[in-house]
């Protein structure tokens, strides 16, 4: 399989950690992609030009970090990530918290980028309001993350670790202390050390 990903990518990373968690890591081949390069062939995989995109064993090509990892639990005949039913519902809403917190921390980093004199403080302060928020929401369920990884607590970190990458200078960690033990005693894996994003 051939993962189409970035170093800093949060999405690409989940990816990243939920092969890991399956076991399959070792099947799949990084390649490396610049989407904010313009031109280039990347859009012939994915037409949104957004990363990852996977292709599969028999050459398929699969969008999207969430629904690739459903892909690989579904391959993987252990350790799964996602459990059946009932308890489906709960990881996967989980998730979509998760993803969230992705989604508006990436809107933030376009916004950040932006010449001074247009950058919208009130787009930011409404994208990091669902950072906040969602990480409260985390704070308050941390019960459901103390067991084996899911694809909502390795998004989770996921979060996290984008957060302090793009904004070190946001100190969530006071705010939402459940929440920072429970990161502190994940971050040495060894998926996620290997998986550090840089620039
Ligand atoms: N829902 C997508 C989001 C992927 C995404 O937004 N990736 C970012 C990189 S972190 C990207 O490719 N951005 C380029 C763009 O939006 O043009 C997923 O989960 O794969």
């Amino acid at each position: 399989m051939k993962l189409y990903y970035s170093p800093t990518s949060p999405f690409a990373r989940k990816v990243i950690l939920a092969a890991h968690a399956l076991g399959l890591d070792s099947e799949i081949e990084k390649i490396r992609v610049d989407v904010y390069q313009p031109g280039g062939s990347y859009t012939e995989i994915n037409p949104l030009k957004k990363i990852p995109a996977l292709q599969t064993r028999d050459g398929q090509i699969l969008l999207d970090s969430s629904f690739i990892a459903q892909y690989l639990n579904d391959l993987s005949p252990v350790n799964k990530i996602i459990p059946s039913a009932p308890e489906r519902w709960q990881v996967m809403s989980d998730l979509a918290v998760a993803d969230g917190i992705l989604e508006a921390s990436v809107l933030r980093l376009y916004e950040k980028r932006r010449p001074v004199d247009r950058f919208d403080t009130a787009f930011d302060g409404r994208q990091k309001d669902k950072v906040d928020q969602g990480f409260q929401y985390f704070e308050k369920n941390i019960a459901r993350f103390l067991g084996e990884p899911n694809i909502a607590s390795l998004t989770l970190m996921c979060a996290l670790g984008y957060v302090d990458f793009r904004f070190p200078n946001e100190k969530w960690h006071d705010l939402v202390p459940r929440l920072q033990t429970w990161y502190q005693a994940r971050q040495n894996d060894e998926a996620f050390l290997k998986t550090t994003p840089k620039d």
